[in-house]
């Protein structure tokens, strides 16, 4: 499964993006704590490169509570400022300031000896699609300044936030990069919402998650989906074969079934990704350090 989605109008906030750096001190990128090296655009990296920044593992409510930790110490241990959250509800959030203080320590410092007391911080706030960048701006600023939505592609021009006197955020729309490096990025952004399910085939990606998941979290596709157990793969048979069969089982015990009562293997395959993207299914980390 080859995906690709890099609208024009990534490139205009790439752009964007380039000619607002030198407006801000910081750059907060937000990553999807479920897919930690997929939801990291490299072209951000290469943008932002000599700004401070702080990495934001955003989502860590919808992963493994380990691998969140486990995921925090790595990208510290490359020199990197971390903070865990949940924008949803909040969780994390009242850290933000003294963290920013943190990575800006030194710059502050030369403010101050500039006489420049009081100066408030500006930062930027990047990251892929649907991350939840906006949501998190709202809950720093305590107040609903930025639209969200649990759709891709919702934020489409910058937005200026003024949380107080000390603190300016500047929200972004989500970009991605023109070439993923690999097919699991791609389908990693997909299952967890970076990609607007209208340019993918939505049967092929359902069948490729059911194949990660009977892989990797069987006890709780059989939970999940009430199945006394899970079809084993067969020799040789590849992820998209293997994921049509669990799809067909899922949709089985659910009572999916089309006219003429075959099971209604692409409602399942939305069913999936729906229930996944809510976290019905429980917190997977499909990314390990
Ligand atoms: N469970 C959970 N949901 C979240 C979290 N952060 C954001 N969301 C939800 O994810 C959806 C997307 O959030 P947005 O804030 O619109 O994401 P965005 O990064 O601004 O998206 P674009 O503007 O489209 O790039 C919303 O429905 C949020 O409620 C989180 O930490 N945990
Ligand atoms: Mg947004």
């Amino acid at each position: 499964m080859n995906i690709q989605w890099y609208p024009g109008h990534m490139t205009k906030t790439r752009r964007q993006i380039e000619a607002d750096l030198k407006l801000v001190d910081v750059v907060v990128e937000i990553i999807d704590a479920r897919v930690p090296v997929s939801s990291r655009n490299p072209d951000i990296d290469t943008i932002c490169a000599g700004k401070p920044r702080l990495i934001v593992l955003n989502r860590a409510d919808q992963a493994d509570p380990a691998q969140n930790k486990a995921w925090a110490v790595h990208f510290r241990s490359q020199g990197h400022s971390v903070l865990e959250t949940d924008a949803k509800t909040g969780r994390g959030i009242n850290q933000f300031s003294a963290i920013i203080q943190g990575v800006l320590k030194d710059q502050i410092a030369k403010w101050r000896e500039k006489g420049q007391v009081g100066r408030p911080v500006r930062a930027m706030v990047v990251g892929v699609p649907n991350v939840g960048k906006s949501t998190f701006i709202n809950k720093v600023a305590k107040k609903k300044s930025a639209k969200a939505s649990d759709r891709p592609g919702v934020t489409r021009g910058k937005q200026w936030v003024h949380v107080d006197q000390s603190l300016d955020l500047l929200d972004t729309p989500g970009i991605l990069w023109p070439k993923f490096e690999d097919e699991t990025t791609g389908m990693n952004l997909a299952f967890t919402g970076a990609v607007k399910d209208e340019i993918m085939d939505i049967e092929t990606l359902g069948c490729h998650f059911m194949a990660l998941l009977g892989d990797r979290y069987p006890q709780a596709l059989m939970e999940g989906y009430k199945l006394t157990e899970v079809p084993a793969r067969e020799e040789g048979e590849n992820d998209a074969a293997w994921g049509y069969r669990l799809l067909q089982s899922c949709a089985a015990r659910r009572g999916m079934r089309i006219s003429g009562g075959e099971v209604d293997t692409e409602r399942m395959a939305r069913v999936l990704l729906d229930e996944y993207r809510g976290s019905k299914l429980g917190r997977f980390t499909l990314e390990v350090p």
